[in-house]
């Protein structure tokens, strides 16, 4: 489609905007990025006297901000245009005559592939995904703004057809209803109910009307042969009060379907008891495990998720009048060199829970031998598909089973998923946590840099099949999906791409379906609460972390500090790349002023390189070393190069908010960061980056601070500026601090996050029974083949 450069920008900056380009082009750089451009628009404002205009006031900075790439050609711009959130335009700009062409993504992607292999011409042989002709197999989310509420969508959409087609969809929920079983046990009506929805909705008047005269509260127990009369089975309540409640609701479905009935009501079928839960990377364990490589908050959110799920769900089986008790299995890998874990035990019970699991499946090699050691999560590839065949093996006799509910976590433990749910026929929840491909600038266009540590071909592929595939996808926040106003999201850099001499994607996820969802976890409250609840805090851990934390000496601890009344900057993270405490110690180390103020306390990685495998870790604990020693910071920081239990870093927070310190989280990139959460909680002020999660879990300036960490002074300066405003006015950390806290207790509580869940879990059960199959089949098969013809090849060469 033809246009001009005035439909992109205002008409009277066309020619600054020509020039602009033209100058550009002249660059040695030709395949420019947002901040590049942006960072190249001032000094061409600051050097063109003629431009009235304040830069930020200028259309063609509006569009810059909207543009995340340029790419340069002999007269030509290739210009990227995020015009809303999730939403591109591609344009082939001719600087000379001013014309604009909107151009495909294939032909976008072949610029792509052409500016970094000019040599390659062999276009045929790209192997080239789509997934757009699956996107119709459901109906899909206009808005923007309703991203990521797909539930919502789902009902409005489902009860609005049922409006339209009441015929269809009782007869529908009548099936779905007479095959519905727990366990084993037929549920709600029973199997050999004849005579279809019309003579259910007669039973079920009959039912209530008889009902009616019986005291609310009478059990189950003592109406049973009433119900069994008329067809019905356990599940419709505890009490003939609830009984009723829930006919009722059935009754207005079938009479009056609107979105709210049908929520309500299916919400209230008993549909799960049994969840298997998938995270095979890391260390998974409950002791003495975070803060390892590839081991943190996935592990914390699992264990809080499952104990959180199995107290709503417990009570939920017991308002329908079930005895059934819930139980949940998480499969991870058993590692044999356990390194003072748990790893290498097959079956741990879950503390604090009735009837949860952990249950540890070794991965093999071809032959059947078991792999002994640990493995990084980016070498674990070739071992999954394996590991799916057993784990499946283990959760039936774990279940006596199959489960009525598969959760797949990151990369790896969706695609098992996405395996296991194929298999057993069994509804799949997508988790990512954080996807990496947003993490490595450039690890789709410059994958072969990447390759040989990383694997990312890999990688993507594995979350391109199981995003496609999962029934729905629950993330912790928007962005998670589809980014913000000015960046984009983890899930959107899916939506098209390319690995040069490799694999083109066109249309690589569907943001706008209904199966993504946004649910914020929450905190352990027992073990992370504020540092005013005196009495809850035990003083002799007090006493031994304050030990840890400023007197003690141990070969896992460096620094000692000298002047030990400051306010006390703490921060703890793994210690990889992404997590930037590094940045933080650079930033420290160039503010005299900080040093003065305050200290900074790390808890992060180890202190000695040689003890530990993971080739990230190695080169921060090099660099924290040259940083200690070059700013001389000895006697001003100390780190503790150790992993926390989880209930003794609850007690350092508070600790350190005794203090009146503040948290720092630094991360370059951070999917949600559950440490944010924990600090706030706490009662701590809390400095986190503006890049991922938490810029949706803290109100910049209310509940805490969002800094931008790419820079030592971006993160030195606000934290001085607040301890001079904290010095001045002594309400000032306390204001902050307990609006840190009402924000937590607000927005982020596992008690919101299973209600959330289970409700999800019903609706999406009944879509996935209610839709057509073939649809799915088929996408199911598309998928199967990447599966076999790309993932398995690449990832058995990392054996070689
Ligand atoms: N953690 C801990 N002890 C440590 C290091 C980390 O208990 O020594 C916990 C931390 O409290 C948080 C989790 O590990 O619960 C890290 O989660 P987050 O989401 O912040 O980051 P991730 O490591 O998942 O990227
Ligand atoms: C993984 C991450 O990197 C964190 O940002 C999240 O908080 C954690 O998982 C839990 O989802």
């Amino acid at each position: 489609m033809h246009k001009k450069l005035s439909d992109l920008i205002e008409e009277n900056q066309v020619k600054d905007f020509r020039m602009f380009l033209y100058d550009l082009g002249k660059g040695n750089n030709k395949y420019l990025l947002k901040n590049d451009l942006l960072f190249a628009f001032e000094k061409f404002c600051n050097e063109n006297e003629e431009i009235e205009l304040q830069m930020t006031q200028h259309s063609i900075y509006k569009l810059l901000m909207r543009t995340p790439e340029i790419i340069l050609m002999d007269g030509i711009a290739v210009l990227m245009h995020r015009h809303a959130m999730a939403k591109y335009r591609l344009y082939k700009i001719h600087i000379h005559n001013d014309q604009v062409e909107e151009i495909s993504k294939k032909e976008f992607l072949d610029i792509r592939d052409r500016h970094v292999r000019p040599q390659s011409s062999n276009d045929e042989q790209k192997l080239q995904i789509d997934f757009l002709p699956f996107y119709d197999y459901s109906p899909n989310i206009k808005d923007v703004k309703k991203i990521g509420k797909g539930v919502d969508f789902l009902n409005k959409h489902m009860a609005s057809s049922l409006f339209q087609h009441p015929e269809k969809w009782n007869q529908l929920l009548y099936e779905f209803l007479k095959i519905h079983q727990l366990s084993g046990q037929q549920l709600l009506i029973s199997g050999d109910f004849s005579g279809g929805y019309e003579h259910l909705q007669n039973q079920l008047d009959d039912a209530i009307a008889e009902l009616e005269s019986l005291p609310d509260k009478t059990p189950y127990k003592d109406i049973s042969t009433l119900l069994k009369n008329h067809g019905f089975e356990p599940g419709w309540g505890d009490t003939v009060g609830r009984i009723r409640e829930t006919m009722q609701l059935l009754l207005d479905l079938f009479q009056a379907p609107d979105s709210g009935h049908l929520e309500n009501f299916i919400s209230r079928i008993p549909m799960i008891s049994k969840i298997a839960i998938i995270s095979p990377h890391g260390w998974f364990g409950q002791e003495k495990v975070l803060g390892r490589p590839d081991t943190g908050g996935q592990i914390v959110y699992i264990l809080d998720q499952v104990r959180a799920l199995e107290k709503t769900l417990s009570s939920r089986l017991q308002s329908y009048g079930l005895t059934v008790q819930p139980k949940f299995v998480i499969v991870t890998r058993l590692i044999p060199d356990n390194d003072g874990t748990t790893s290498n035990e097959p079956l741990e019970k879950i503390n604090k829970t009735e009837n949860c699991y952990i249950l540890r499946v070794p991965f093999t090699e071809e032959n059947g031998s078991i792999v002994p050691h640990w493995l990084s999560r980016f070498k674990i590839w070739p071992y999954l598909e394996r590991f799916a065949h057993d784990a499946r093996i283990a959760l039936q006799s774990e279940f006596e089973a199959k489960p009525d509910l598969i959760i797949g976590n990151y990369s790896d433990g969706n695609l098992v998923a996405t395996l296991l749910s194929e298999q057993m026929q069994v509804t799949q929840c997508n988790i990512a946590h954080a996807l990496e491909k947003t993490k490595y600038l450039f690890s789709d266009l410059y994958w072969f840099n990447f390759e040989d540590e990383y694997h990312f071909s890999v990688q993507f592929m594995a979350d391109l099949i199981s995003m496609n595939l999962a029934d729905f996808i629950i993330t912790s926040t928007f962005q998670e999906i589809a980014g913000t106003k000015d960046s984009g999201g983890q899930y959107e850099s899916y939506l098209f791409y390319t690995m040069p001499d490799l694999v083109q994607i066109e249309n690589g996820v569907n943001l706008f379906h209904p199966k993504f969802n946004v649910i914020p976890p929450g905190v352990d409250e027992h073990t992370y609460f504020p540092y005013s609840e005196k009495d809850d805090r035990l003083a002799n851990q007090r006493e031994r972390l304050y030990n840890l934390l400023f007197e003690q000496g141990s070969e896992d601890i460096s620094g000692h500090l000298k002047e030990q009344d400051k306010r006390p900057i703490f921060t703890m993270a793994r210690l990889d790349h992404i997590k930037n405490i590094t940045g933080l110690v650079e930033a420290y180390g160039q503010s005299t002023e900080l040093q003065e103020k305050c200290n900074l306390i790390v808890v992060a990685g180890k202190i000695d390189a040689e003890k530990t495998d993971d080739a990230e870790e190695v080169q921060e604990i090099k660099r924290m070393h040259e940083l200690i020693a070059n700013h001389n910071l000895e006697g001003k920081i100390r780190w503790l190069g150790m992993n926390l239990p989880k209930e003794d870093a609850g007690e350092v927070y508070r600790i350190i908010a005794d203090k009146q310190g503040v948290f720092v989280q630094p991360a370059r990139f951070e999917g949600f960061g559950l440490t944010v959460l924990e600090a706030m909680q706490s009662g701590l002020p809390t400095f986190a980056t503006q890049f991922g999660g938490p810029s949706e879990i803290i109100i910049d300036g209310e509940s805490g601070f969002l800094i931008n960490p790419t820079m030592p002074e971006l993160i030195s300066e606000p934290l001085l500026n607040f301890m001079h405003r904290a010095d001045e006015d002594p309400d000032y950390w306390r204001s902050i601090s307990k609006q840190a806290i009402r924000r937590v207790q607000q927005s982020f509580t596992w008690q919101l996050y299973s209600e959330k869940l289970l409700n999800l879990t019903a609706l999406y059960g009944f879509w996935r029974f209610a839709v057509s199959k073939k649809g799915k089949q088929e996408l199911s098969r598309y998928c199967h083949l990447l599966f076999q013809l790309f993932y398995k090849p690449r990832a058995n060469k990392l054996l070689n």
